[in-house]
This record gives structure tokens, sequence and C-alpha cells, in this order.
């Protein structure tokens, strides 16, 4: 394959059907996302905001990209704007992990940290104060640009019909910005409204009603709802522990061949309780946003 730009490699990833016999004989499908060339699911998002907002006149040649991350979204927005020249602050909480840190750096970006202890929402506030005090300046916030949802909308949902070619019996993704969510559910339940749609957040989330507090899980979990879930039914939500996720992690290491992250590791441990619901011959599709290489100084594999 001869290609121009690694922006041409950002989708078409492989959705594998997962070597994991359940009793009543269903499937579980993932959508192997760190296939992307900045290794996640977030690079589709990037590529998408960076464009809308060339097309809609926010973005000019010289305007300053900010935007608050975990890490994944800052990496597929510095992949997009290095193409187009354009300067990019990101804004991360401290505890994220280290190698994403490295990786926006390496991509030109320039990176802020702020307190782990104020979450997600420290990092909203501080982007938007960087933002107010630079000229020219665009936060593309990920959290209520309806471009996000509309990214995976258009992208990865269509990709699911085509690969699987079968119907989605249950759809089961974790949520961070909530955007993968609600764009995969929108498409799924207009193809076939019976496609149950399940939101996975690790425990410290607050989806469910439980206290908020840290969790080592990481991209996914929201310090509040999101705003794009007004557009979506959620069928089941469903809290998974660190534990839970950390364990599947490393069975789809040692079973699988697969290296993922906790925020993949939480969604095959979702999928596999709700596998133990549905009917027999169900077909789940989840999504695999990254890879444990992005987490190796974490030790996850100990
Ligand atoms: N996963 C998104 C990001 O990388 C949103 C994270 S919010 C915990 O920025």
């Amino acid at each position: 394959m001869l290609i121009k730009s690694v922006s041409q490699l950002i989708g078409h990833t492989p959705l594998i059907d997962l070597q994991i016999t359940i009793p009543n004989n269903s499937h579980i499908y993932a959508k192997l996302e760190m296939f992307n060339p900045g290794g996640s699911v977030k690079d589709r998002l990037g590529q998408f905001m960076i464009q809308a907002g060339i097309d809609s006149g926010k973005i000019t040649a010289d305007t300053t990209i900010i935007e608050p991350t975990a890490g994944n979204t800052g990496i597929g927005i510095a992949l997009a704007t290095q193409q187009h020249h354009l300067p990019t602050i990101l804004v991360v909480p401290e505890k994220f992990s280290f190698e994403k840190q490295q990786l926006m750096k390496a991509l030109g970006a320039r990176l802020i940290n702020t307190p782990s202890e104020l979450g997600i929402k420290g990092a909203i506030k501080k982007a938007n104060e960087i933002a107010a005090a630079t000229d020219n300046s665009y936060v593309p916030m990920q959290f209520k640009n309806p471009a996000n949802p509309a990214a995976y909308y258009h992208t990865l949902a269509p990709e699911l019909i085509v690969d699987l070619d079968e119907p989605i019996t249950a759809f089961i993704a974790g949520a961070g910005s909530g955007g993968t969510f609600a764009g995969v559910t929108k498409y799924l339940k207009e193809q076939d409204p019976t496609t149950k749609a399940i939101v996975v957040e690790p425990e410290g989330s607050i989806l469910n009603g439980g206290p908020a507090h840290p969790h080592r899980t990481e991209g996914i979990g929201v310090e509040f709802v999101p705003p794009f879930f007004k557009d979506i039914t959620i069928d089941q939500t469903l809290t998974i522990s660190d534990a839970d996720a950390f364990k599947q992690v490393k069975a789809l290491a040692r079973t699988q061949g697969l290296f993922v992250g906790s925020s993949s590791g939480a969604a095959l441990a979702a999928s596999l309780k709700v596998a133990e619901t549905l009917p027999p011959n169900s077909n789940i599709v989840t999504i695999f946003p990254d890879s444990s290489e992005r987490y190796l100084s974490e030790n996850i594999y100990d």
C-alpha cells in the first residue's frame, strides 16, 4: 500500500471475532482502534473536529488550537493540526499516562498539565482560560462539540455495519466525552432499532449515581453526564471495577495476542456480563479504543 500521509490510515480498522466461548453461542466482536496511526479511536475525532473547524472558518492559517484531553484526543488533534501547521496547546491532568503525554509532545504540541485532583473539569477550565488569553485561538472542546459524535456516526458506525454484515444485538462501549458512544449508538439504532446500547464506565464515574472517585481505568469515566446522551436512548449502564478491567487486559494479551488498554478491558468485562443475559446466537459489538503499549509505565501486566 502506497500512501502520502498517515492521515490516510485513519479509520477502516479491523473488527475481530474474539475467540471466547460463550455458552449460548453468542459472539463478541471488537473494533481494534489501536490500529489507527496515532494509536487510538480518537484519531478519527481529531481529524473530524479540525476539518469541521476549518470548513466553518473558525480555524484559519495561524489559529492556535487548544484542547483539554486525557491524551488520546490530544494525540488525534496533534496529528491533524500538524498537517495544517497549526500551533497546538493540549491541557492534560497530570495523572494521565506518561507515554500519551510524550507522544503529544513528539507530534509538536505544547503540553500544559493541570492538577490530577481537579480532574478533567480542571483541564477544561484551564483550556478555556488559555484560549481567552490567546489571540486567534480555537478550542474544539470535544465535551460539547457536535462534530464529536458526528465523527463516529459518519465513520466508525457505518464500518461496523459493513464489517459484520449480520444484525447487531448489542453495542457496548465506554464513555469519556461520550462522543464515540453517542455517535455510534445513534447510527446503529437508525439501522436497527432493536440494537441495545450499553454504556460502560469505571467505578468512580458518575453515570450510575455512585460517588465520584479516582480510578485506574483510563480514558473513560465521566465527571458530568455528556450532553450528547440527550440525543440517544441508552438501554443500560454498566459499572466495571478497575480489577475486572485489568483482569481482561491481561487475559486478552495471554489468550488472544491483543495488547489493549484498560478501557478495552472494561469494555470486554462488560460484554461478558451482558452476553449471559442475551438470547442465544447474539452478536455483541464493542470497541477496543487503544493499546496497552501507552500504559506500560503503569506496570499494567504485573
Ligand atoms: N478519551 C478522551 C480523551 O482522550 C476523553 C477523556 S475524558 C476522561 O481526551
